[in-house]
């Protein structure tokens, strides 16, 4: 379990405020290990949003970030990664990214080298089953869960070819059963100048439809940055809460002057009104070194944790906040 690797020190008050900061989602010691000693040794905001994640890649936290954990359908593991430079509102991101391990270190390639903000990788054809590709051969052989249910026949206990069912399907879906699946390390850094960036890596949904693409790199949904406010970053089932683009509000929120914590809850609180039943927390920060989270209150997710380095904390601290 990932309690069992995280430091000791916890802090259950939302907290502040020192720079520089480091802030990442759940207790991903290492990773905030890694980001604060790159801004330590000299490093930018953006060194240490990447090692950040990038130890959490390597480290496979969870399972849920980097190579290897939350296969597709079809059995291979795609990555989705974000980061945002918060003093000129550079963004770069990969999403579907395959037989590539160093996601975010692409995504900060794709801000740095190209013109563009977000590189996908292949996806198939789900409008026809006349496709050719991997995800076809197994849609033939196999039942597929990620279906809609209002498909005839039902997906939970028969296997396709689906067609449209009867009616409409409520948009409310089902409690998460499995809410180890959604762990993405989110990475919030600002410097003693005030400069701010943030940044996501994760593998996304286990058992996804190949193709999808959650919110982790879409920026505003997975996180967001700003020098002139903050940043915040977002965590959990990504099919909800990149409909409500949780980071970018949390951020404009605390432009407002909202308490980080204030702006995380606001944030939960928009998209609980749709989804009461959604899995998911937010981080977030200000450029006053202010911090705070919020998340959704379901069973079995009675809190969330998160990491906090300053020069205040003498370490990685791990703070947690009850979710509502
Ligand atoms: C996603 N939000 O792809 C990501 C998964 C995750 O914590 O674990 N988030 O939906």
């Amino acid at each position: 379990m990932w309690t069992s690797l995280v430091c000791v020190v916890l802090v259950t008050s939302p907290g502040g405020a020192s720079l520089p900061l480091v802030v990442n989602t759940w207790p991903f010691k290492e990773a905030a290990a890694a980001a604060w000693e790159a801004l330590q040794s000299g490093g930018s905001v953006l060194d240490a949003v990447e090692r950040g994640c990038r130890r959490c890649e390597l480290d496979q936290c969870d399972g849920s970030v980097g190579f290897g954990g939350s296969p597709d359908e079809t059995g291979e593991t795609s990555l989705d990664a974000l980061i945002i430079n918060g003093d000129t509102m550079e963004v770069g991101a990969v999403a579907d990214l395959r037989r590539v391990k160093n996601a975010i270190g692409v995504a900060r390639a794709v801000m740095e080298r190209t013109h563009h903000t977000l590189l996908v990788g292949e996806s198939e054809d789900l409008t026809t089953n006349k496709s050719k590709g991997l995800y076809t051969r197994w849609l033939q052989a196999g039942c597929q869960p990620n279906y809609r249910q209002n498909v005839v026949p039902d997906p939970a206990t028969s296997c396709g070819p689906y067609r449209p069912g009867p009616g409409r399907t409520p948009h409310r879906r089902p409690p998460p059963t499995d809410l180890r699946a959604h762990d993405t390390i989110g990475v919030i850094a600002i410097s003693g100048k005030g400069q701010v960036a943030a940044g996501t890596s994760t593998n996304g949904a286990n058992h996804k439809i190949p193709g999808r693409v959650g919110d982790s790199p879409i920026a505003g949904a997975g996180a967001y940055a700003d020098s002139s406010a903050g940043a915040a970053a977002a965590t959990g089932d990504g099919d909800i809460m990149m409909r409500f683009l949780p980071s970018f509000l949390a951020v404009e929120l605390m432009r407002g002057g909202a308490e980080p914590s204030a702006a995380c809850t606001a944030a939960v609180a928009r998209t609980k009104r749709h989804y009461p039943e959604f899995f998911g927390a937010v981080i977030c920060a200000n450029t006053t070194g202010h911090y705070g989270a919020a998340c959704n209150k379901l069973p079995g997710f009675p809190k969330f944790s998160y990491m906090v380095v300053s020069a205040e904390t003498r370490g990685p601290s791990l703070h947690t906040v009850d979710c509502f």
